[in-house]
């Protein structure tokens, strides 16, 4: 399956993706297609709408201690409900789909998670770190929300404003 990322502001991020109720080969097939295209592009998450597919899915791969992503670490979330959360953390994110802007995001610490695997499993995932941020984030697009939409008002501004540049500079070149 060819796969191109979306990118802001492409309306289809603000879809709110459906459950995935199906767990076939045609599930598989979109998961084994994301995780290339994340790897490729230096990604450690990915949501399926991410890709245009308007669906309950995410893959993470978190880098480990030496800054490695083994695909054995690699997290496939289908239909996820947060039943715990606490605590703040504030992290630097950025995001595939709104590429060279970075800003600092409140989120919760710790979460608690029940979600299904591949072939509809369902699971349970205590997290915290960058794995607890990344989950957020990512679930943050399955509700068509970016991180950048979560930014004050003159933060949000300034956004804005190194986006036109950015658009100006790709014109000129
Ligand atoms: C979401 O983000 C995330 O701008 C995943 O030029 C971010 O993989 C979770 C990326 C922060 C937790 C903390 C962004 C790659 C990758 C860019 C990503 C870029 C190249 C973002
Ligand atoms: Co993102």
């Amino acid at each position: 399956m060819k796969l191109t990322i979306v990118e802001y502001p492409d309306r289809r991020l603000r879809l709110k993706s459906k459950e995935v109720t199906s767990f076939n080969s045609k599930l598989h097939n979109l998961l084994d297609s994301m995780y290339p295209i994340m790897m490729d592009t230096n990604g450690i998450g990915l949501a399926a709408i991410q890709v245009a597919y308007p669906l309950k899915a995410l893959i993470l791969n978190i880098p480990d201690e030496e800054g490695e992503q083994p695909k054995e670490n690699l997290l496939e979330i289908i239909n996820p409900i947060v039943t715990l959360q606490n605590g703040e953390t504030i992290y630097q994110e950025g995001c595939l789909s709104v590429p060279k802007f970075y800003e600092d995001i409140k989120r919760f610490e710790t979460l608690t998670l029940n979600y299904q695997d591949r072939d509809g499993n369902t699971q349970m995932l205590e997290a915290d770190g960058l794995l607890a941020i990344a989950i957020q984030h990512e679930m943050d697009h399955l509700e068509g929300v970016l991180f950048i939409d979560k930014l004050s008002y003159s933060r949000r501004k300034k956004f804005e404003k190194e986006y036109k540049r950015m658009q100006k500079e790709q014109k000129n070149s």
